[in-house]
């Protein structure tokens, strides 16, 4: 597979496909909203995961289209969801350095509101916190005019980065994710059991909801429930899986 004339190509051959992942209400257990992630299905070969080609994508200037195409097929799943009767969902999508350092996010993805009806109270957009760091000023007027159209905001992969206190608390932000590497060991390793208490504790001082991401075990569950924190996602729930099948979550929920 020649990745990046094969990754040209994959937009007109609509091989890619979106995957959800449930966030789930730890106080309820109910589905709370799912995270929307990207799959590539090139014919004839197996799946490529984002993290082999999202790279490539970002360095080519391919991850414009391929963005653009994540944020309206997500908006679209919204729409349809409310038009099937599971009512609003919460879709979280992730953006790539390029497209949130890019001039024209808040132009983007106004435009793609209004043309697929989405609702942007239930959109949130998700962005690495070593991203948002590379130039805080910038993000900060960036995340104004996001937020000015009622979209949430979430920094992902919170604790891999720098971030300054005065930066986040200028950031418009309504979520912090707690990285999967600090939930990993929770149960093992007082150093990250502490990480995620600090981050929890923040979070709530700042009035920030705060989701654990790569919850895969019982054990992990039970800390995060005792410590108070908001939300999760992990296999110990569910893996991102096709929508039909969160529709099937979202009705018993
Ligand atoms: O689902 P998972 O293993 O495969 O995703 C791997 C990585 O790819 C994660 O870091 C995830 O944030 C990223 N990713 C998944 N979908 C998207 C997407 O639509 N856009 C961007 N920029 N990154 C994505
Ligand atoms: O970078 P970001 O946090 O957006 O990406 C989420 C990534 O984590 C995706 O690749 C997703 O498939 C993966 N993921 C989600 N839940 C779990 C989990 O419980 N364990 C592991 N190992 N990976 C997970
Ligand atoms: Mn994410
Ligand atoms: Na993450």
């Amino acid at each position: 597979l020649r990745l990046e004339g094969a990754l040209q190509r994959a937009l007109q051959r609509d091989e890619f496909l979106l995957h959800y992942q449930p966030v789930v209400d730890i106080g309820s257990g109910r589905v709370t909203g799912v995270e929307a992630l990207l799959r590539w299905q090139p014919a004839g070969h197996p799946m490529v995961s984002p993290a082999e080609f999202i790279p490539l994508a970002e360095e080519t200037g391919l991850i414009v289209p391929i963005g653009d195409w994540v944020l309206a097929t997500a908006m679209r799943q919204q729409v349809a969801w409310v038009r099937a009767g599971i009512g609003p969902v919460r879709i979280s999508v992730n953006l790539s350095a390029r497209q949130f350092l890019g001039q024209d996010v808040a132009q983007r993805v106004a435009a793609l509101l209004e043309e697929t009806g989405c609702d942007p109270g239930y959109l949130t957009l998700e962005i690495t916190e070593s991203v948002l760091m590379e130039n805080p000023a910038a993000a900060t007027e960036t995340m104004g005019q996001l937020a000015a159209m009622g979209v949430q905001l979430a920094i992902d992969d919170f604790g891999t980065g720098y971030s300054s206190l005065a930066s986040l608390k200028r950031f418009p932000i309504h979520s912090l994710k707690i990285d999967r590497s600090f939930v990993m060991d929770l149960t093992q390793d007082a150093d990250d059991a502490a990480i995620v208490n600090a981050v929890i504790a923040l979070a709530h001082s700042m009035k920030l909801n705060v989701i654990a991401e790569g919850v895969e075990t019982n054990e992990q569950l039970a800390f995060l429930q005792a410590r108070g924190c908001d939300q999760m996602q992990g296999y110990c729930f569910s893996r991102p899986v096709e929508p039909q099948r969160i529709e099937a979550m979202l009705r018993v929920s």
